[in-house]
């Protein structure tokens, strides 16, 4: 926690105070708190973040203190030059921290989870946070169909925040389609796991099978499987999961394998940003105070797609055509990850509502466990059927 309120804060005073020509902070401390710019210099190991026993809590507090008071003064007064850059670097961020309030809560919580008692992070008692409308309850799977055809995806342009990797917006083609109108729950990735799904390589991609047997995987990340149930770790504490809510803390591999046993797939980015497009981005996110999937009851269909956890696609992150990186550092942010990972949709209940939209793309590698994961299912459907959707 304290290196990400400590390199969210270097953030600001390099992209914004040193932006407006405004006197250094805490130079000494970018070897620290650099977490990946090579424009800007070496850094610690990324594995060894957690290590960091100086500067303590309290130096940052301070150190935040004082770059909060410096960029404040800047909003009152006004950089000397450059006003447009350095208030678009500003917002970037605004954005970048919160992305960081949620991998404060994923690192809490695996964190904690690692930890041989499973301590609770807040409110031990659990279901008391969950209201009355969510209480479990039977969600029968229905599928959603689309019609596909000419659709177009990425940020229009316009003044509104996005990331670069959300542009340009560009024209695709989809193929008639059907998400599920619910993400998997955990009754069903209980019946996977009971046939025996963790040891049937049909079921799996070669990659994700390797993986799995090395690393001796049979139950979500987060997670304990005992006996007949699942037992998931919230930060709320270790609980017994109900049947009906979604299963989280799947890796990609294990989200391809349960949608090939639910004879399905997963979608593509493009066929879930063209299903969410239309709908309001409501849902349970941050600001419901859940911190974990619930199950999605009324609404229209498909439910869920916004909040709760981010939806694996089957979609390798990759620049949309026409894609350029922002120049300097900033260039860094987004672009240079475009290899060896997949794109997530919709945000999760760690996530500020105000962060999502249906064109934000996030991004991890296939064998990731401790993100607020869950899996919504894609078929594709026949050229020839009727469709009746979208
Ligand atoms: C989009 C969540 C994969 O964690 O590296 C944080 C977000 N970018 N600081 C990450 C991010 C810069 C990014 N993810
Ligand atoms: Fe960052």
């Amino acid at each position: 926690v304290k290196w990400h309120r400590a390199h969210t804060t270097w953030f600001f005073e390099v992209f914004v105070l040193e932006r407006a020509g405004l006197p250094r902070v805490r130079p000494e401390w970018d070897f620290l708190f650099n977490s990946y710019y090579e424009t800007l210099g070496p850094r610690h190991p990324r594995p060894l973040r957690g290590l960091l026993s100086r500067p303590s809590a309290a130096s940052v507090d301070a150190y935040r203190a004082a770059v909060d008071d410096a960029v404040l003064r800047l909003l009152l007064t006004g950089p000397d030059k450059d006003v447009e850059a350095i208030s678009a670097n500003l917002e970037v961020g605004l954005h970048h921290e919160q992305q960081h309030q949620e991998l404060i809560l994923s690192d809490v919580l695996h964190a904690f989870f690692l930890h041989p008692h499973k301590p609770c992070y807040r409110d031990c008692a659990g279901e008391q946070n969950v209201s009355p409308g969510h209480r479990p309850s039977p969600a029968p799977l229905e599928w959603v169909d689309f019609s596909g055809g000419l659709c177009e995806i990425g940020a229009r342009p316009g003044p509104e925040f996005r990331f670069d990797n959300e542009e340009p917006r560009h024209r695709v083609w989809l193929e008639p389609f059907a998400l599920s109108s619910r993400a998997v729950t955990v009754d069903e990735w209980l019946a996977f796991f009971r046939d025996g799904g963790y040891r049937t390589p049909s079921l799996w991609l070669s990659q994700g099978y390797e993986w799995a047997q090395a690393q001796g995987i049979s139950a979500p990340g987060n997670s304990l499987v005992e006996g007949d149930a699942l037992w998931v770790f919230s930060h709320d504490g270790l609980r017994r999961a109900s049947g009906h809510e979604p299963v989280a803390f799947l890796s990609y591999y294990e989200a391809a394998a349960v949608a090939a046993y639910l004879e399905a797939r997963l979608p593509t980015e493009q066929e879930w940003e063209h299903a969410a497009e239309g709908a309001p981005v409501e849902g349970n996110f941050l600001d419901s105070g859940a911190l974990r999937p619930l199950v999605a009851n009324g609404g229209a269909l498909p439910r869920g797609l916004y909040g709760d956890g981010w939806e694996w696609t089957q979609s390798a992150y990759l620049p949309y055509p026409g894609y350029r990186a922002a120049p300097g550092a900033l260039g860094e942010y987004n672009g240079k990850f475009m290899i060896n990972q997949m794109v997530l949709r919709g945000g999760s209940a760690w996530t500020p509502q105000s962060h999502i939209r249906s064109t934000y793309r996030n991004f991890w590698p296939a064998d990731t466990r401790f993100q607020l994961t869950t899996v919504r299912l894609a078929r594709s459907l026949e050229r020839t059927t009727h469709v009746a959707g979208r």
